[in-house]
């Protein structure tokens, strides 16, 4: 912003820096992560400044220069108010807290400026006596005795026992264009005054010093001490006023001669329209410079939001990408065709000699099935089902696994635990999940069915196919695709590979081996696909659940483009 801004330039300016006000506004931090009390803090202050000074001085720079006094308890600050009004306007007083709603004096012609809501839009408006004043509001006071142009605004204690008060005070001095900051030779080395002090000068405020309640005889010494400390904290061009330690009048009033040259500045600065754009600008300026690192401060702690619900999103990738692979190891490592499917093998078979005579015995093996088929029971029905409930168990036990893992790590990970507790049934599978792994397996049944037909669809594989009964053939598959497992050959085939090379040889006479192995593979990625699938609706609880943090994935660099565009338009 330059001294000859036009008023085209100031409307891109005041659009620009609404455009931030709404990012802002609509950024969120959801996540309970270690530093966003901070940056929560931070949103609301920028939120807070942008409504109540920049926004409103943007929009009307020709508005009255508002004047905040602020301080420490009991400096005297509602008393140098009532003294430069000349009658008393704030409730002074030896109890705290005193000024609990602050108070805005203006000229009687400025008054259209602060009845609406353009600065404090937060703040009610009250008129009349200091009683009638609520918690949240300000209470307007006019008065002829302060020049036009000039408002003052009698703030609470910055260092309020309420915690109220204190957020208040802060609230209001960001809402000046000049802090008139109120000390007293006891308390003007105080922390909390040079906390909001060094703020004031890193923000560019205007800033002027009442150096209040001083001995007489200590004012040149206070002085000298307080300019340099001002000058260390980059506030040198801050004028002090010093007010000594009187006597108050009967009113509670100071003498005139001690507020007198404040007055007569203050005075000076209402009438000189350009000493007061000065003091404006100023501040307007330093607002602005401090807009981009603040947003800064907002896309970091966005970006750290973002990274958590990543962090999580990913725990769940992991798990259940384990569980798949766990699906695929547990299906071709033998397992399945221990237990409970090695008892139904060799009663399908009749005896353990097999293994030792493979060749004979396939032509054995062969005739037993084909009379059995020809008999009542489907020979391969038990072997099948046992075969169907050792995958189903596979599945059922990488689904909750997958599950139990997530919540596991979701428990160690920031904003976990908070999710769990909203969804509670997270750390289990779904309740239909059994019932959908039935399923499963029943499909891919089928889908193995299918597969046998298809490929037995030549004249003489057909008739072989039907010799065994396609349920046999597809049992048979369904075995050899559990045992088809890399490396597993010779003298190194335990009894797992051994039950299988039975199968495999059976399978062979009916297709030929190449065909063999290719129908296994198929087998297995038909059901490897079934359970990425059911998986992946398991994993969606946790995606869906990670889905209700509210931030936008964006967020970070629509604040960012905003504090951009402010920058451009300046
Ligand atoms: N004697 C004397 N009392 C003062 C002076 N300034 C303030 N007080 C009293 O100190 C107390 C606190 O002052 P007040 O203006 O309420 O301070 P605030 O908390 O900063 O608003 C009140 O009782 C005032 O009457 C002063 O210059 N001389
Ligand atoms: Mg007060």
């Amino acid at each position: 912003m330059t001294q000859t801004t036009a008023p085209a330039e100031m409307l891109n300016l005041l659009a620009a820096v609404s455009g931030l006000r709404e990012r802002v506004a609509e950024s969120t931090l959801p996540l309970d992560l270690p530093d966003v009390a901070p940056a929560q803090g931070a949103r609301t202050e920028l939120l807070r400044q942008l409504d109540d000074y920049v926004i409103p001085r943007l929009s009307s720079l020709d508005a009255p220069l508002l004047a905040v006094v602020g301080g420490s308890t009991g400096a005297g600050k509602s008393t140098l108010v009532n003294s430069l009004v000349g009658r008393v306007v704030s409730d002074p007083g030896v109890l705290r807290p005193t000024t609990r709603s602050p108070v805005l004096v203006h000229h009687p012609k400025d008054e259209r400026w602060f009845t609406d809501g353009r600065v404090l839009p937060e703040l009610a408006r009250v008129t009349g006596e200091a009683s009638a004043a609520g918690d949240s509001s300000v209470r307007l006071v006019a008065s002829d005795t302060l020049p036009a142009g000039l408002a003052i605004l009698d703030a609470p204690d910055i260092d309020s026992v309420v915690a109220h008060n204190r957020d208040l005070a802060r609230q209001l001095l960001s809402a000046a264009d000049l802090w008139l900051f109120v000390t007293t030779a006891a308390r003007y080395a105080d922390a909390v005054p040079w906390d909001l002090l060094h703020q004031a000068s890193e923000r560019g405020t205007s800033v002027a010093v009442i150096l209040d309640r001083v001995p007489p005889e200590a004012v040149e010494e206070i002085r000298d001490h307080l300019g340099s400390m001002l000058q260390e904290q980059g506030l040198a061009t801050a004028p002090i006023f010093t007010v000594a330690e009187s006597r108050l009048d009967p009113g509670g009033l100071l003498p005139q001669d001690q507020v007198a040259r404040l007055q007569s500045w203050l005075t000076a600065l209402a009438k000189d329209a350009r000493a007061r754009a000065i003091v404006v600008r100023q501040t307007l300026t330093g607002a602005l410079d401090s807009l981009e690192s603040r947003t800064q401060l907002l896309v970091r702690a966005s970006a750290a939001q973002l990274g958590a619900t990543a962090a999580l999103a990913s725990a769940a990738d992991t798990a259940y990408a384990d569980a798949v692979e766990g699906v695929r190891h547990g299906m071709s490592d033998g397992t399945l065709l221990r237990g409970e499917v090695l008892a139904r093998w060799q009663e399908f078979v009749g005896t353990g000699e097999f293994f030792k005579q493979v060749e004979s015995t396939v032509s054995r093996v062969r005739d037993r099935i084909v009379a059995l088929v020809k008999g009542d029971p489907p020979p391969t029905e038990d072997l099948g089902e046992a075969l169907q409930s050792g995958v189903a168990e596979l599945i059922r036990a990488e689904g909750q696994g997958a599950a139990s893992a997530t919540t596991r790590s979701w428990r160690t990970l920031v904003g976990g635990a908070t999710l769990i507790g909203a969804h509670p049934d997270l750390p289990r599978v779904s309740a239909d999940f059994d019932a959908q792994v039935g399923s499963l397996v029943h499909d891919w049944q089928g889908d193995v069915l299918a597969l046998v037909r298809t490929e037995g669809r030549d004249r003489r594989t057909t008739a072989r196919v039907t010799a065994y009964g396609v349920n046999a053939v597809g049992t048979m598959l369904i075995l050899v695709t559990f045992s088809q497992t890399a490396g597993l050959t010779g003298a190194e085939v335990g009894i797992a590979g051994g039950t299988a090379i039975l199968g495999q040889k059976l399978l062979e006479a009916i297709f030929g081996d190449q065909a063999v192995r290719a129908l296994a593979v198929k087998a297995r990625q038909a059901l490897l696909e079934r359970v990425e699938q059911l998986f992946f609706e398991e994993q969606a609880r946790f995606t869906k659940a990670v889905d209700t943090v509210e931030i936008r994935r964006d967020q970070g660099r629509r604040l960012e483009s905003a504090a951009l565009a402010v920058k451009a338009a300046r």
